[in-house]
């Protein structure tokens, strides 16, 4: 069995929101369309409380993009972005979010960040999604959403490692690429067997 993982197609990752991608909104289209055809439909929605320690306005002096050492190893800090219940937190208006058949939210805790659908940033905190996917007897996944260099890899990466068959429709993702970071994701990824459709 098949599962199309959907990953933070949100208004903060759209042109416009608090934390911007280019063309974020250029995928939805077409994920709408993989979506209709996918057994099984899983979305995934950055919900972090106000006041996120993966927020740059969280730590004193820092800016946007600064990096800081957290417990579990070094943090980017963003922009304050998908606070829960905010508009920005909401999928994007033209997803068809109804067709979801499950939503794993992530990053509600204040003080782990979590990209991967799986795992949080300290890599042990489970998200609970492997032990659905299990329970419903998924062994393929195709990776679409925001963004590639961060939420994506790091979701195909820790997917790969739970033996899952990965497939990442990079023309159905777009990246925030920040200091060679889709790069650096890119061969991360193909390393791990991940496949770059
Ligand atoms: C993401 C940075 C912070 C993502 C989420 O969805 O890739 N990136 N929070
Ligand atoms: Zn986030």
């Amino acid at each position: 069995m098949h599962a199309l993982i959907v990953i933070d197609v949100q208004n903060d990752f759209c042109p416009g929101g608090a934390l911007a991608v280019a063309e974020g909104d250029a995928i939805v289209a077409g994920i709408n369309t993989l979506m209709a055809e996918a057994d099984c439909v899983v979305l995934t929605q950055d919900w972090h409380p106000a006041g996120h320690s993966s927020f740059a306005s969280t730590h004193a002096g820092k800016q946007p993009f600064d990096t800081t050492e957290m417990p579990y190893g070094t943090q980017v800090l963003w922009p304050d972005h998908c606070i829960q219940g905010s508009i920005g937190a909401r999928f994007h208006m033209q997803l068809e979010k109804d067709r979801a058949q499950m939503i794993v939210r992530k990053g509600f805790r204040a003080d782990v960040d979590s990209y991967s659908a799986f795992f949080e940033n300290d890599k042990t905190t489970a998200t609970g999604l492997h032990g659905y996917l299990q329970e419903r007897g998924i062994t393929k996944l195709t990776l679409v959403g925001l963004a590639t260099d961060f939420c994506v890899a790091y979701s195909a990466l820790d997917g790969a490692r739970l033996g899952y068959d990965v497939t990442v429709e990079t023309a159905l993702c777009r990246a925030i690429d920040l200091n060679g970071s889709l790069a650096a994701a890119n061969a991360q990824m193909r390393e791990a067997g991940v496949t770059l459709a």
